[in-house]
């Protein structure tokens, strides 16, 4: 009978798998099979396993509310708001435009805000239009910032625009200015997330790169932005960017690295967000075979992709620093790629008030922790009535929580959510 469940497992695992590689945001690939007989015996610490006997009394049980029951999407990715108290969110499709929406219920239609479909590559599943961040000073400078994908050849770029002078509800598509470009030699492992930290400057992930295994060994190489998350003041330039480096930045003297990098040895965090109390930077770094992470990003930290996988060993090579764990891992019976979320500071939910939500884009679970002290005192999965592909978590001005949604892999009828407790 074992060997007939087994069998059965393997095949959901298989279909899962097969699923995702073709439309999943982590590159997860049939192609890749890891023997990892180490990692099977390594024990994982009891801080992460999810159901803590009394976690669900330390964390309130979410639900996901129709946002905006009479409007649907085209592959929503990202939501936001422009900090300026207006009540307005942006939704980022991923083939290339922003979209207005009025934060209540019943908004029955949206106002195009940027369209760059004609600039934006999308031709793989985890390319286009992937992220959104309004400039701190918005309401006086009108600057917001995009990462998207270019192609010929492959790259993502960082650009920044401005609002048009003459109506506040639209971009000026011919304001692009290119802060960044990074090479990316395949189309898969794009990152991505921009935020501004707490201390100002712009915060960005970039992927490994791609294909499998890493195999140009980005991870670990601090001579290329891939595999990294950066950290650069795009209020200033220094000769030769069009940007500064923070000279607090961890690796400016160091020769052969690039001075951008806040932290290294990341896959392809997709989402990653600042704790609005603590500053705490809280990311989800989507894994390849077997275990999908959440990391707490500290400044010149390395997170050990690709000798490292989650708690566990990938490949056979050797670090000279210390390698960081994740906070929380979890595998395949949970899900394939994971969606970093946020630490809820809203004013609604007092029950839920410091519980770090975050989701699987494949399985459509959910989960939320509690971190205190270095530990994890709490984690549970939320009970959950229906499967929606979560690919992204998002915030309103105020603090309260969204999600961008597929009804299905593939891209099919893109929702917003809100996430309410019971
Ligand atoms: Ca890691």
């Amino acid at each position: 009978m074992r060997f007939q469940r087994f069998n059965r497992q393997a095949r959901s695992l298989a279909i899962l798998i097969a699923a995702a590689s073709a439309y999943l945001f982590s590159g997860c690939s049939q192609a890749e099979s890891q023997s990892d007989d180490q990692a099977q015996r390594t024990p994982q610490p009891a801080s992460q396993s999810p159901g803590a006997p009394d976690a669900a009394a330390a964390i309130p049980a979410i639900r996901l509310v129709p946002a905006f029951p009479k409007l649907t999407f085209n592959r929503p990715v990202f939501i936001t708001h422009a900090g300026d108290d207006n009540g307005r969110l942006f939704v980022v499709e991923q083939p290339g435009r922003i979209l207005i929406v009025e934060n209540r219920d019943n908004a029955d239609k949206t106002e195009v805000f940027l369209d760059i479909r004609d600039r934006v590559h999308a031709r793989h599943n985890e390319e286009g239009l992937l992220s959104l961040v309004f400039h701190p000073e918005f309401k006086s400078n009108g600057q917001f910032f995009i990462y998207y994908s270019v192609a010929n050849p492959k790259r993502n770029r960082i650009a920044r625009y401005t609002v048009a002078k003459d109506d506040p509800n639209r971009a000026d598509p011919d304001s692009e200015q290119i802060v960044l470009e990074v090479e990316q030699p395949y189309g898969n492992h794009n990152g991505s997330t921009l935020l501004f930290g707490p201390d100002g400057y712009l915060y960005a992930s970039f992927g490994d790169g791609g294909y499998a295994n890493d195999p140009h060994n980005n991870g670990q190489n601090l001579g290329t932005l891939l595999s990294t998350i950066i950290r650069i003041d795009i209020n200033k330039t220094d000769e030769g960017r069009n940007y500064a480096i923070p000279d607090d930045n961890p690796f400016v003297n160091r020769e052969g690295a690039r001075p951008e990098i806040w932290a290294y040895g990341l896959r392809n965090v997709w989402r990653m967000s600042f704790d609005r109390k603590t500053g705490d930077l809280w990311a989800g770094d989507v894994g390849q075979n077997r275990w999908e992470e959440i990391d707490l990003i500290t400044r010149g930290g390395n997170y050990g992709w690709n000798l490292r996988e989650g708690f566990h060993a990938f490949s056979s090579g050797t670090s000279d620093v210390p390698l960081i764990d994740p906070i929380v891992e979890y595998g395949r019976r949970d899900g394939l790629s994971v969606t970093g979320g946020y630490v809820y500071r809203g004013e609604r939910y007092e029950r839920l008030q410091g519980v770090y939500l975050y989701a699987d884009y494949v399985s459509g679970k959910i989960w939320g922790l509690r971190y205190e002290d270095g530990e994890v005192k709490a984690h549970r999965e939320m009970p959950m009535q229906e499967r929606r592909h979560i690919t992204s978590f998002g915030e309103d001005a105020a603090g309260e929580l969204y999600v961008c949604t597929f009804d299905r892999l593939d891209g099919t009828r893109g929702r917003i959510f809100k996430i309410v407790t019971n």
